[in-house]
């Protein structure tokens, strides 16, 4: 397996909040003291956070579950619990996060230091104090925290690179990128020999600058997941320019214009958008003897080509990366067009978690009811079981405002109109009650 990683999915839970308690003041010479239960604190959400020292998704090889930490319970004379504190998850510039349940994109991480919350932390329950009213001074009422939110998520890295240099195995690409910037990819006279994307900072003659990004060689078929190219071609997305480097000496036996042709199809049949971007032709191995030989041929048979397609120009850059014969005006050229060239949105017209309707939505239908093979009614919802699940069912006024709230909602006359009767049994995850008209 390649030393990189660019697509995984991980688990990740917040905290659930502390448990609000259910007490009382006592003093000496004060009977019945008032309510003292203090509210449980906020459980830690987790955060992914954008470290531009990552490069890769590596680090989630061996270590997919992110939990936070839950608030402490509330106390005794009124103190309340600590609220958790968050859990960080390091991720690279150039994330993007989706939910792996429902597709929906939660975000695209680009800056450095960037947060996007994943799983937020449960509320602290409240304790006793908080429900104590005229009518009711010393309520042995108390929230259980709520739960901490828990997904999978999918995280998708797509580096950040203006300028994508691609084409062929063994075209020179990386080669090329460690002539113009300081990064050093592997270079090798058989093919396949970058297997990872390797990023490089460039700086032109006069002094404009630009990131680019040597991709692994495509070959024909690679969308179609063909050899190692498909897996990459999401590294060009959030690129501007395309620099298509193209073998002229006609060393390796191929065709140049046939090798053209075929990347470009490649591109096309990955994302239709690939070829919005506008390409510069790099023309390489210009060193060598029947080079120009193959360039003439090359560029009649481009034009030959542009007769009935779209009539702009693509600009062609004869260079050699081992002998660095017409990188500066490549370069130059480069920087122009990334200038002109608008960013690409790559989520646009996305559904966006916002977008996303979850769960039941109008008003009144906030539970389900089942019937269980031996009569007995299920209860579930979302809201349902977070109300059970915040319920301190040691007491029973509380036990008391769980029903009044479940009437409030509804079930009751929901129930009855089902056909409960009186004694049925009902039952909320774990928990069953009996119904009473
Ligand atoms: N003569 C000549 N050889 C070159 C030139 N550029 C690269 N090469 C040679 O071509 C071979 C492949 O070069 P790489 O830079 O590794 O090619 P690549 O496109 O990155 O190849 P993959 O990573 O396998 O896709 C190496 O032997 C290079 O020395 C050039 O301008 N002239
Ligand atoms: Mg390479």
């Amino acid at each position: 397996m390649s030393m990189f990683l660019d697509q995984v999915t991980i688990d990740v839970k917040a905290g659930k909040g502390g448990d609000g308690m259910v007490a009382f003041r006592r003093e000496k010479y004060v009977p019945d003291g008032g309510p003292a239960g203090g509210d449980g604190g906020r459980g830690g959400n987790v955060i992914l956070i954008v470290d531009e020292g990552l490069r890769t998704l590596m680090d989630f090889r061996f270590h997919r579950h992110f939990k936070a930490r839950p608030g402490e319970n509330g106390m005794s004379k009124g103190m309340h619990g600590r609220g958790s504190e968050d859990t960080y998850v390091k991720v690279p510039q150039g994330t993007t996060v989706r939910d792996a349940t429902t597709g929906a994109l939660l975000g695209d991480l680009v800056k450095n230091g960037q947060t996007l919350v994943v799983a937020k932390g449960g509320r602290g329950g409240r304790g006793n104090i908080r429900f104590a009213s005229p009518k009711n001074p010393a309520p042995e009422i108390a929230e259980n925290g709520e739960p901490g939110q828990e997904r999978t998520i999918e995280l998708e890295l797509k580096v950040l690179a203006d300028v994508g240099l691609v084409g062929f195995p063994s075209v020179g690409k990386s080669t090329l990128l460690s002539v113009i910037s300081s990064a050093r990819p592997k270079i090798g006279a058989y093919h396949f020999t970058t297997l990872v994307p390797n990023l490089g900072m460039v700086t032109t003659s006069d002094g404009r600058s630009f990131a680019a990004a040597d991709l692994p060689g495509l070959i024909e078929g690679a969308s179609q997941g063909v050899g190692l190219g498909t897996q990459f071609l999401r590294h060009i997305e959030r690129t501007r320019v395309i620099l298509h480097v193209i073998d002229m000496s006609g060393m390796e036996g191929r065709d140049p214009y046939e090798d053209y042709v075929a990347i470009n199809q490649e591109l096309s049949s990955y994302n239709l958008r690939l070829l919005e971007r506008p390409q510069i032709i790099v023309a390489n191995k210009m060193d060598m003897p029947s080079a120009k030989e193959n360039l003439k041929k090359f560029k009649k048979q481009l034009n030959q080509e542009k007769e009935d397609e779209f009539a702009e120009t693509i600009p062609i850059f004869p260079i050699s990366g081992v002998t660095r014969k017409g990188i500066d005006a490549l370069l130059n050229t480069t920087a122009d067009l990334l200038e002109k060239t608008p960013e690409f949105p790559l989520y646009d017209e996305e559904m966006t978690e916002e977008t996303v309707q979850y769960g039941f939505t109008s008003e009144g239908s906030e539970f389900k009811i089942d019937r269980a093979s031996d009569a007995t009614w299920i209860l579930s919802g979302e809201k349902i079981e977070r109300l059970f699940q915040m319920t301190n069912f040691n007491h029973d006024e509380t036990v008391m405002r769980f029903a009044r709230q479940l009437r409030g909602m509804g079930v009751d006359e929901a129930l009855r109109n089902r056909g409960a009767r009186d004694g049925d049994l009902v039952r909320i995850g774990e928990f069953e009650f009996e119904f009473v008209e």
